[in-house]
This record gives C-alpha cells, sequence and structure tokens, in this order.
C-alpha cells in the first residue's frame, strides 16, 4: 500500500498499523501503552495522529493503514494533543523521580522531557500505599500511568490473570482480586508485570543495598555467579547492540564491583543435567512416573504447586542449578577455602525475579545457611555498575574463576526455551546408550513456538518429548497432558516466554525482536565452545571425583535434590 506521512510517500505493507508504518518509515510517533510484543489497546492517547478526511485525532497503534491514506504525525494539533494527554498523567504522577528506582529508565519520564511538558493541572497524586507482600516484585501504584501493560502481559503472555483494572475513569487502577497483596494470590513471581511496565509502578523487589553493605563490610568471603542469560542481555544496560554477548565485560565488573570469586552458573547447568539426565534414566530402568517434567525454572515450581499439583511427583528432584551451585559453594568449597558456610556470602546474578522468591524456600538451606543469599536481575547488576561507574563497554574480557567456572555449550544453551531439553538428551543419549551422538544439535527443539515436540530415536526406542514457555503455553500445554490428549516422556517447561532470555528481571526493551536476537546469541555462544556435551566438562568429572562419588549418590541427594510442597 502506499502512504503519505507527513506529505512524503511510503509503500509499507497491507494490513499494518499506522504505528508499524511510521515506525517502518523512520518517522516517530510516541507511546506509552503500546510495546510491541503486546496486543495494542489505544488506551493512553499519546500516540495520535491525524488522518486527513477523519474529524477526531487518531490513535496510531490501533488505526490500520488504507491505502492512499494521509497521515500526519507533526502538526501543532497532534504535539498539542500529546502534550495536552501527558499532562492530565503527569497531575495524577509523584514528582520524586529523582529517588524513584527507574529514574533515568523511565518511558513517561523522557517523553515529559522529549514534549516539554509543563505541570499545569492542579496536582491530583493519589496515596496508596505500596504492596511489598512478595520477595519478587513490588507494585508503588501511586506511580501507574494506567496503561494495562502488566495485565497484558500477565494475562496474554503468563496466562495468569492476576491483574484487572478496576474502577472506572480517573480512579481507574490495576489491582488483584479484592486487592489482595499480590503474595498472597496465585502470582508465580515470574516479574513479566515488572518488565513490561513503563515506570516504576512495578519493579522487581531491589536487594542492591543489601549488596552493597556486604561489600563494604567485607566481613565474608564475597561470591557471585552468573546465569546463563545474563551475559547475552546485560550490554542492553549499557547502549550495546540487543543480543550482545558481553560474558567476559560482566565478570570484570562483578571483580571491580568487590567480588572475591566470580563463578558461572553454568558449571552447575552442566552438573544439573548429569543429576537430571541420570534421574530420567533411572524412571526408564523403574518405568516412570512420565511425564518427568525439568525443575529448573521457580516460577514454574510456583505454578505447580499452586495450580497443578497432580504434576508435583512428575517433577525432577533436581534443585535449578543456582541453588545447585550455592550448595556446593557453602559445603564442598567452603572446605575447600577453610571458611565456615557462614562466613560465606553468595549473590546469584539471575533474568529472573522467581528466583528472589525461590532462596526463602527452607528446602535450600544448606549447614544452616541459605545456599543462595541474595539473587540480582541482570537489571539490578546494571544499576549497581553504573553506580560504580564502571566503564562497562571498555572493559577487558576476563574469565570465571576456578573450579567453579567453567562450562560447555549445553549449559549456555540452558538460557533459552528448549535448552535444557536439548542438553539433556545430548547426555542422556551418550550415557544412556554409550555411544556418540550422530548429531549434536536437537533443532526442532529449538526456535519462539509457545509449545514444541519431538519424537527422539534413543537407538530403537521412541521417546517423545515437548517444550513449553511462556505460561499461557504452558498451561494449554498442562491442561492437554492433564486431560490425556497427549502423552510424553520428558517436558521442559520455562514460564517466561523465550526462557530466561525473557525472564522478569531482563533489561527492559522496545525492540520486537529481543527474544531472537538474544537466542541468537545464545546459539552462537554454544557453537563456538569447545565442549558441548555437560558430561565432557572436566570440572564436573572433577567433582564427582573429589566429592559428589556419583550422579544420584547419597552427597548429592543430600545437596543437590529437593523437594516440593503440596
Ligand atoms: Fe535460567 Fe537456570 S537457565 S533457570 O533459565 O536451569 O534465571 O539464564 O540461571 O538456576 O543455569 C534463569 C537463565 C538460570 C538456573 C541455569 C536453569
Ligand atoms: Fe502476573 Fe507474573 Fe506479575 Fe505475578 S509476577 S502478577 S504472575 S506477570
Amino acid at each position: 500500500m502506499t502512504v503519505e506521512i507527513n506529505g512524503k510517500s511510503y509503500e509499507v505493507p497491507a494490513g499494518v498499523t499506522v504505528l508499524e508504518a511510521c515506525n517502518q518509515a523512520g518517522v516517530y510517533v510516541p507511546t506509552l501503552c503500546n510495546h510491541p510484543r503486546l496486543e495494542p489497546t489505544g488506551a493512553c492517547r499519546v500516540c495520535v495522529i491525524e488522518v486527513e478526511g477523519a474529524k477526531n485525532l487518531q490513535p496510531a497503534c490501533v488505526t490500520k493503514v488504507q491505502d492512499g491514506m494521509k497521515i500526519r504525525t507533526n502538526s501543532s494539533r497532534v504535539t498539542n494533543a500529546v502534550k495536552f494527554n501527558l499532562a492530565l498523567l503527569l497531575s495524577r504522577h509523584p514528582k520524586d523521580c529523582m529517588t524513584c528506582d527507574v529514574n533515568g529508565r523511565c518511558e513517561f519520564q523522557d517523553l515529559i522531557y522529549l514534549y516539554d511538558v509543563q505541570d499545569i493541572f492542579p496536582s491530583e497524586v493519589r496515596t496508596i500505599t505500596p504492596d511489598i507482600s512478595s520477595p519478587a516484585v513490588v507494585r508503588d501504584l501511586e506511580k501507574c500511568v494506567v496503561c494495562g501493560r502488566c495485565v497484558r502481559a500477565c494475562s496474554e503472555l503468563q496466562g495468569m490473570d492476576i491483574y484487572s483494572m478496576v474502577d472506572r475513569g480517573y480512579e481507574t487502577l490495576p489491582q488483584t482480586a479484592f486487592e489482595m497483596p499480590l503474595y498472597e494470590t496465585d502470582c508465580i513471581s515470574c516479574g513479566q508485570c515488572a518488565a513490561f511496565c513503563p515506570v516504576g509502578a512495578i519493579t522487581e523487589n531491589m536487594n542492591i543495598r543489601r549488596v552493597l553493605e556486604e561489600i563494604e563490610k567485607h566481613d565474608k568471603v564475597l561470591i557471585v555467579q552468573t546465569a546463563p542469560a545474563t551475559r547475552v542481555a546485560l550490554g542492553e544496560e549499557f547502549g550495546m547492540e540487543v543480543g550482545s554477548i558481553s560474558t567476559g565485560k560482566m565478570v570484570a565488573a562483578l571483580r571491580r564491583l568487590g567480588f572475591d570469586y566470580v563463578f558461572d552458573t553454568n558449571f552447575a547447568a552442566d552438573l544439573t543435567i548429569m543429576e537430571e539426565g541420570s534421574e530420567f534414566l533411572e524412571r526408564v530402568k523403574k518405568g516412570g512416573p512420565f511425564p518427568m517434567f525439568t525443575s529448573c525454572c521457580p516460577a514454574w515450581i510456583n505454578l505447580a504447586e499452586k495450580l497443578y499439583p497432580q504434576f508435583l511427583k512428575n517433577l525432577s528432584s533436581a534443585k535449578s542449578p543456582h541453588q545447585m551451585l550455592g550448595a556446593l559453594l557453602k559445603s564442598y568449597f567452603a572446605k575447600k577455602i577453610n571458611v565456615p558456610p557462614e562466613k560465606i556470602f553468595v549473590v546469584s546474578i539471575m533474568p529472573c525475579t522467581a528466583k528472589k522468591d525461590d532462596i526463602t524456600r527452607p528446602q535450600h538451606m544448606v549447614n544452616g545457611v541459605p545456599a543462595v543469599d541474595v539473587v540480582l536481575t541482570t537489571r539490578e547488576l546494571g544499576r549497581l555498575i553504573k553506580m560504580r561507574k564502571i566503564p562497562y563497554a571498555s572493559l577487558p574480557e576476563e574469565n570465571y574463576d576456578d573450579p567453579l567456572g567453567e562450562s560447555t555449550g549445553a549449559a549456555a544453551i540452558f538460557g533459552v526455551t528448549g535448552g535444557v531439553m536439548e542438553a539433556a538428551l545430548r547426555t542422556a543419549y551418550e550415557l544412556g546408550l554409550g555411544k556418540p551422538l550422530p548429531k549434536i544439535e536437537f533443532t526442532n527443539v529449538r526456535g519462539l513456538d509457545g509449545i514444541k515436540e519431538a519424537t527422539i530415536d534413543f537407538d530403537g526406542k521412541q521417546l517423545k518429548v515437548a517444550v513449553a514457555h511462556g505460561g499461557v503455553n504452558v498451561r494449554r500445554l498442562l491442561d492437554k497432558i492433564t486431560k490425556g490428549e497427549v502423552y510424553y516422556d520428558f517436558v521442559e517447561i520455562m514460564a517466561c516466554p523465550g526462557g530466561c532470555i525473557g525472564g522478569g528481571g531482563q533489561p527492559k526493551s522496545l525492540d520486537k525482536d529481543v527474544l531472537v536476537k538474544r537466542m541468537e546469541a545464545i546459539y552462537t555462544i554454544d557453537e563456538r565452545s569447545v565442549l558441548r556435551k555437560s558430561h565432557e566438562n572436566p570440572s564436573i568429572k572433577k567433582l564427582y571425583e573429589e566429592f559428589l562419588e556419583h550422579p544420584l549418590s547419597h552427597v548429592s541427594h543430600e545437596l543437590l535434590h529437593t523437594t516440593y510442597m503440596d
């Protein structure tokens, strides 16, 4: 189709919205309630444009282009309307931006500045007590701009419907049922609502201060571990391109922040494969229970415990990799460096907010102390690095510390949907059948389709596997399994869209292809790895020789496996 935007002609595909057409043409249209990964609603009226022949201004995000359409985005009528709508929102918004957790990273603040909006209307700021009930997510609805992105993220992507817009007009707010504290609802702590919030109304429950205090005191051995998915996203906080891999810079930054040891959660992902893969082979021998579900995603564990308790017996008993590493640090490593476990402080850098909730589980205590003391999201680490003015982009690439820093390509792909399944298959095949894999890549469990299925030939036995990511797809798959419509031997579940690359603690992004780009980065790390199968990791082999003996040993069960709450 041909459209005219601000007097210039452009060819655009049929069926796109005016907003998409303008974006493709490189013409800026401001947005607030719109997000490229959510259904548009046209609620905030910040993207209004003029269409020749139409009496009223139209919201660009929900108006479809028509052939020959004449659009104006830069008339004074449009600009005045945008300014007016923003000024109305500003009258309802607190003015404490300087002390807000998202100061400098707030879409609303940017628009107020960009449009030179003045505080012209009488203040109507509401007094609302923040909801700090959840260890994962904090809601401060005084700051809400009523864009509805949290509501849509929670329902469209996660299928959880925890929030709905309550009250009308000026009083509207995204509320939980009966305005219950978030932690008392069925919320699974995935943090998608926080990742999609354009302002500071929903954020992760921040723990930066606690970490800074420990660094300052430094009366404990300070250990940090980093998740597979943080290394392909942290760079975004520093203006690097989406999909940049900055593993070495991240390690270097963590050393400069003051950590004594920088270890890799990927090491423990390899360990998880050894334990979970062996558990699967054991179930094959014993005849079930099937399907076996992966257990590394804590939001999925929350979902299973709250809404699918019938599957708790099917969950692998393996702890998630960061908990395994925490447990080893406060036992094996503590002994190695001759420091009591209570004198070790472990921080996990995770793309995930549910891990903040996960570390509070009593099952994760080791030698009387929590295995992991604090979880920081990728976003929080970005802020910490900025606070210390560490020049991230120009840092040298440094390596993880030994021995809990070595990992394979199989561990790297944990960060993306299908990765845990593929890593497990690489190892289960070779350990179970005692012969090398004909092809290392299991491409049919890759990609961003919500539910993926594959039948794997295990030397004549046909293994049925499935992978689901994003709560809405996860629930669809679980409902089918419950009804007996489908059968699988092994199922990987990740609650967030894309798996951990799309975790609720990852840098916020308005790039609609953000998941594809981060996914490609993860597979690049795998391809570049010398070792690509968990059972080939020399440090893992050594750990079994020195300490754990063999997968599913007594020590492994004690430290690396867990139980769930009915
Ligand atoms: Fe993940 Fe993990 S892969 S859950 O997605 O298994 O958060 O990145 O750290 O623990 O390894 C998140 C990412 C992890 C864990 C690992 C698993
Ligand atoms: Fe919904 Fe996840 Fe937010 Fe909970 S944390 S309200 S489940 S999006």
